[in-house]
């Protein structure tokens, strides 16, 4: 048989083989067999020895040919087989995308958050700056510079965890407005709310709770009167509790205010016409506040003579117990999910 002949059959049968095989990995095994050192179209290449000179290189172009040809059919089996596999892979992981995805749960502010916020955007508007501070302090800003020395009896209205003889966690936000008016150097006003957590030493129940969140304000400058606390005040009862809400102030006592006062709104279930949430009173009292006491202002660096201030304090539970119905504080803090959610935006 001649070369030719011989070389068209290796084809054929090379391009059976290949027909027949569907897997990429035996795609090696045909290239070892047709093309390897042991390949028949290898062994031809021992019979150059036999030929003349001048049969010699037509003998070995026609089987370098023969290779590149056997070279490329094998390769174009590759490329075939290999798009193959990827459609059938593209196949099975099809995703069908009209398909309902997921429920995504979506978080939102904690409740408390979402009343500071609230606050926070009133008072920015009004042009209040929002300051904060450590949790634990000494005792000197949580209590002495706010006219409650060591032996003062209004200290057990707030029963503290002291951490040591000076330091303990802070009773209210109040030594934030010192540290302000310290950094004033009793020379700029002041204008600031200060929000955050607060520690007092009681037993907790539904409505008391040993840690809770505070809004505190504080406004010190040279023409500050208490009618500026009143107009302040019942902007924000109106924007926590309705428009229509009207306030009251009632005289008490606190050693950083004097005077001192409680403030009522008028009920917002009634609209101050008596009902249970009102205890038939028709207001509900939702805040303290007061004038800056002199000793405080010195305290703090401010000369009493020339500077006046006016301030506030208000429990955030209590406002969104209020606000949403609440019956116990404890909610707050036990993070029930199904509790949480009722407060979306
Ligand atoms: C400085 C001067 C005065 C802050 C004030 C109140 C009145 C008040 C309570 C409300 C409910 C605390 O959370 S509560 O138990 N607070 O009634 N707080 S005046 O007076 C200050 C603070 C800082 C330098």
């Amino acid at each position: 048989m001649d070369l030719k002949n011989t070389l068209a059959e290796l084809e054929s049968k090379l391009t059976e083989a290949l027909k027949q095989t569907e897997k990429l990995e035996k795609l090696q095994d045909i290239k070892a067999e047709y093309l390897g050192k042991k390949a028949e179209l290898s062994l031809l290449m021992r019979h150059m020895k036999d030929l003349s000179a001048e049969e010699r290189p037509v003998f070995g172009q026609t089987i370098n040919a023969a290779k590149a040809r056997f070279t490329e059919l094998i390769e174009l089996r590759r490329e075939a087989l290999e798009a193959q596999q990827l459609e059938a892979r593209l196949h099975a992981e099809k995703i069908d995308v009209t398909l309902p995805g997921p429920n995504f749960r979506l978080g939102r502010p904690h409740v408390l958050n979402r009343i500071i916020m609230e606050i926070e955007d009133l008072f920015i508007g009004m042009g209040y700056t929002i300051k904060e501070g450590p949790e634990i302090e000494s005792d000197e800003y949580n209590f002495e510079k706010l006219n409650l020395p060591k032996d003062h009896p209004a200290r057990d209205m707030q029963d503290s965890f002291f951490i040591t003889e000076d330091r303990l966690l802070r009773t209210h936000t109040s030594p934030v407005q010192v540290r302000t008016m310290l950094e004033q150097g009793g020379s700029q006003p002041v204008k600031i709310i200060c929000p955050g957590k607060v520690y007092r030493r009681d037993e907790d129940d539904a409505t008391h709770s040993h840690q809770f969140m505070q809004i505190e304000g504080l406004v010190v400058d040279t023409d500050t009167t208490m009618a500026d606390l009143k107009g302040t005040l019942l902007t924000v009862a109106r924007a926590m509790f309705g428009e229509h809400r009207n306030i009251r102030l009632r005289p008490s006592y606190f050693p950083f205010t004097e005077p001192s006062v409680e403030v009522d709104v008028t009920c917002f279930k009634c609209n101050g016409n008596g009902c249970g949430m009102c205890k038939h009173t028709g207001y509900i009292e939702i805040l303290g506040a007061g004038m800056v006491n002199d000793f405080v202002l010195s305290a703090s660096g401010y000369d009493p003579s020339i500077y006046q201030g006016f301030a506030f304090g208000m429990g955030v539970e209590r406002i969104a117990m209020l606000k949403y119905g609440i019956d116990d504080i404890r909610h707050f803090y036990t993070n029930d999910i199904r509790f949480l959610k009722q407060f979306s935006t």
